[in-house]
């Protein structure tokens, strides 16, 4: 699908460009397609590797997935729940992905992962940078539904100062040059109902691990 009228651009760091309500006209079929996803791969809650369970819900598709245990933070090509492969990446998703990244700047991503987020009250993730992946020339692409929340981001260590950036509901986020390794989080979701996700914010970040 193509995007007319193109979507606006906010450049809000070097390298980030936000996407205001890009996906809203797909928001609909992006849900059917994590309502699929889950179908494969449920929704957990994973345990980080100081053994404190994460407040938010987890799955994955694509090649290989992103998990979280007692060992460590890293890609797998098997679903830990399942013991199967996690579900295949919908093309139309990683062709927005794709797009996205493109119209950021950023050329020929192609994502082998897409990690799927479920916010509920009081969810929240504190500020980390994502280090998994092997090649961090390669952008993240991030997408949000349902319930707003705040999403925060510094600069390459933990104590530079943050800005804050109200997600919502069809919003397009892409990190990559500068902007790659830099410190983020979200802050607590508040209680809401949103007409498509209900009391949820889902967010989708499409990555290439390797
Ligand atoms: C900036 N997720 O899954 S998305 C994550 O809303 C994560 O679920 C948040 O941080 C969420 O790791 C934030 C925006 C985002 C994603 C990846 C980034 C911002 C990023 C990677 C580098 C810099
Ligand atoms: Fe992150």
């Amino acid at each position: 699908m193509l995007f007319f009228p193109e979507p606006e651009a906010v450049v809000v760091a070097p390298g980030a460009v936000l996407f205001r309500g890009a996906v809203l006209p797909k928001s609909e079929s992006l849900l059917v397609e994590i309502g699929k996803i889950t179908a494969e791969s449920p929704l957990r809650r994973v345990v980080t590797p100081m053994g404190k369970p994460m407040s938010v819900d987890m799955t994955n598709c694509g090649e290989v997935g992103w998990v979280a245990d007692r060992s460590g933070y890293r890609y797998e090509c098997i679903d830990p729940m399942t013991s199967k492969n996690w579900p295949a990446m919908p093309e139309s998703l990683a062709e927005c992905a794709g797009q996205f990244a493109g119209l950021a700047g950023y050329k020929g991503f192609q994502p082998d992962t897409c990690l799927i987020n479920r916010y509920s009250v009081g969810s929240k993730m504190g500020l980390h940078q994502d280090c998994d992946e092997k090649d961090f020339s390669q952008p993240i692409v991030s997408i949000s539904l349902g319930l707003p929340i705040t999403f925060s981001f510094g600069g390459t260590t933990r104590v530079a100062p943050t800005s804050k950036v109200k997600l919502e509901h069809g919003d397009v986020l892409v990190f990559g040059g500068a902007s790659r390794l830099a410190y983020h989080g979200v802050s607590t979701l508040r209680r809401g109902m949103h007409p498509m996700t209900g009391h949820y914010r889902f967010n989708l970040t499409f990555r290439r691990s390797h």
